[in-house]
């Protein structure tokens, strides 16, 4: 393999390894582990529509060294199935603070969503909690602990659920407009508390917003379901010192000051789902923007697939069907 990759392993991960992955280091050796998290579609879909179901949840954790040993499972293995599609709620991080990795996930058990930690070392059970959502989980630090210790749960739109990492319910079942498959958290006032940004608002930890834009609608994808928006980046995208929200609306591209919600500039496209921030030409000033679209014809047909690049300014430098 040439460029900057080398091929360091392959392992097998045939029956448990399908859904999603988180790199951490469990065992406090200095180097990652892998953790799989196979999930499956929920017992009771709340939130999917749109031809397939959406909402996943984990019935399956595997933590492995790198070089292919199974530290532990927690869960029976699915088997191998159709069960990828869209990212899973789980987390692999020191939640509490005291130097070890946890894992942090949403299950299923009799139709009902649980989220639960487990000890990193060795997959022991640590806690668990009844809680409503099932497929977005999220680290933020609303406390202004210094470190994302927060644990935000979400299904693909509304509710919003946030705990501390106790497990005690710091968000009780909140609604904001425009909420998403995910949200981003940024300290945009400087004391030292995360606000969220989740769809076409920004958030205080005390859950009260600090602005809201719900003229963008017309920007959102609809598709049958609640206006959402897929994801939302904070970023210093032209680099003057003022972060700007990315709002990968579903539909445009909705760039805003961070801070006031004020409009900056809109890359229009018919259903733009995913935008990646980098230096990706150097020589220019600024970030640019790698942007994914799957095209829309009319608000159902589906006509192809594009990819963008995009200047911190909102030109396009080149397109590629
Ligand atoms: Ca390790
Ligand atoms: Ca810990
Ligand atoms: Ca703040
Ligand atoms: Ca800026």
């Amino acid at each position: 393999m040439t460029g900057p990759f080398r091929l360091a392993n392959e392992v097998d991960t045939t029956g448990f390894g399908d859904t999603g992955m988180r790199l951490g280091d469990l065992d406090g050796d200095g180097e990652l582990e892998a953790v799989f998290f196979q999930a499956r579609d929920c017992h009771i879909p709340r939130m999917s529509a749109g031809g397939y179901r959406h909402e996943k949840q984990v019935h399956c954790v595997t933590a492995m060294k790198l070089d292919g040993d199974v530290m532990w499972q927690e869960g029976a293995p699915l088997g191998t199935g159709h069960w990828a599609m869209h990212d899973v709620a789980a987390a692999v991080s020191d939640i509490d603070g005291d130097g070890k990795t946890e894992i942090v996930y949403v299950t299923e058990r009799d139709g009902r969503s649980y989220l639960r930690i487990l000890e990193g070392d060795r997959g022991y059970y640590r806690r668990e909690v009844e809680t409503g959502p099932n497929c977005v989980l999220q680290l933020c630090d609303i406390r202004g602990l210094g470190a994302r210790r927060d644990i935000l749960v979400s299904t693909f739109v509304n509710p919003i659920y946030i705990y501390d990492d106790d497990l005690n319910c710091l968000w009780n079942c909140h609604f904001y407009g425009g909420a998403g498959h995910s949200h981003d958290f940024y300290d945009i006032d400087g004391d030292g508390k995360e606000e969220a940004f989740i769809g076409y608002c920004c958030v205080r930890a005390d859950g009260l917003k600090v602005w809201w834009r719900p003229d963008l609608e017309p920007h959102l994808e609809e598709m049958t379901r609640a206006p959402h928006v897929d994801h939302l980046h904070v970023h210093d995208i032209d680099e003057d010192g003022r972060p700007e929200l990315l709002m990968v609306a579903g539909k445009d591209l909705v760039v805003l000051n961070a801070a006031t919600g004020e409009d900056r500039w809109i890359f229009e496209g018919t259903h733009i789902q995913t935008c990646a921030v980098g230096n990706f030409l150097p020589e220019m000033d600024g970030k640019q923007l790698f942007v994914t679209e799957r095209r829309l014809h009319g608000d159902q047909a589906h006509i192809g697939f594009r990819a963008y690049l995009v200047d911190c300014n909102g030109n396009e430098i080149w397109r590629m069907e």
